[in-house]
């Protein structure tokens, strides 16, 4: 199996070029029903320690339906198959120049959630144009035992976020356990309640918003990933879903740029336009380094070559 993989303010994207399963060629949405389904000892190989290491996201090359495309995508953590990923995404397009498959320039990249649009400014800097991306719910309040009432809004940004605005937590590297552990608990607590999306998807990721002590940065967050870790970047879909909301609230300008930072302090450029649907066109600019290229073995006597099981 073949992978590159590249971090993305500091957020780990292992693309996998080939080696991967047949998951056949229907709509991408149908084949990353089929790799959560039926290909969960790969996704755990792949991410699992001792190869793969807590946070990464893959990135399984497929050939897109949509023959506009450069490539298609689906995306994996050890705990989920992901309907987009924006900080993949970036990895993806800084790869895809690095192994001479892409220039400079505008590419289309078909996900299970949609066609995205990414443009390749340098070797390490790309603005993807995500799916339309919208305020589900707003101010929807949750009670746990642990936490009291959190007031929090559902939105969608290629996956589902519960945002929490501001944080119960100060959103500070020194409290990540503790903002890790609370948001965990939220996230049982929405799913139980069956709040999420309009056709009962499940709420997969969880952020707690807080500021920013530079005060150009528009504010920082803590984002739970599905494999109960957090996001090293700022999270390109929940980034997206985060502008839905500040625009259906008024709190954004179409077109207003602004600066979001991660808990560990790497950042992205947001802004968006309105969508056709209601919701809005997210436009998210970051930057990603590639750090190795190479084959990944499993042997048949490796006792681990399906991952430490979690
Ligand atoms: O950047 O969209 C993102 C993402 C999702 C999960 C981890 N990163």
């Amino acid at each position: 199996m073949y992978v590159v993989d590249s971090h993305t303010g500091g957020m780990p994207t292992r693309v996998i070029l080939d080696g991967g399963p047949d998951l056949g060629t229907g709509p991408l949405a149908e084949r990353a029903a089929h790799l959560a389904r039926d290909h969960k000892t790969f996704c755990s190989a792949v991410l699992s320690e001792p190869r793969g290491k807590p946070g990464m996201v893959a990135a399984l090359l497929v050939p897109p339906l949509d023959p506009t495309c450069v490539t298609g995508v689906i995306y994996f953590d050890v705990g989920a198959v992901l309907g987009m990923c924006g900080h993949g995404t970036i990895g993806l397009g800084v790869t895809l120049a690095r192994v001479g498959r892409i220039e400079p320039g505008r590419h289309r990249i078909e996900t299970p959630a949609g066609v995205v649009t990414i443009d390749l400014h340098d070797p390490n800097t790309v603005t993807v144009i995500n799916i339309e991306s919208r305020l589900v719910k707003a101010d929807v309040t949750i009670s746990t035992p642990d936490l009291g009432e959190i007031i929090g809004d559902v939105a969608y940004g290629g996956n589902w976020f519960f945002i929490v605005d501001p944080s119960p937590i100060p959103v500070l590297p020194a409290n990540i356990r503790a903002l890790t552990d609370a948001a965990i608990t939220l996230r049982t607590h929405a799913n139980a309640l069956e709040i999420g999306g309009e056709r009962g998807e499940p709420i997969d990721h969880v952020i707690f918003q807080g500021n920013d002590p530079d005060p150009m940065v528009h504010s920082r967050n803590f984002v739970l990933c599905p494999d109960n870790t957090y996001d090293r970047s700022p999270c390109g879909t929940g980034s997206s879903a985060r502008l839905a909301c500040l625009s259906a609230k008024g709190q954004l300008e179409p077109g207003q740029e602004i600066r979001q930072n991660s808990i560990i302090g790497s950042g992205y450029d947001l802004s968006c336009e309105p969508g056709p649907n209601g919701g809005v066109i997210p436009r998210i600019r970051g930057r990603a380094h590639v750090m190795a290229e190479g084959r990944l073995i499993f042997e048949d006597t490796d006792p681990f070559k399906s991952g430490i099981p979690r």
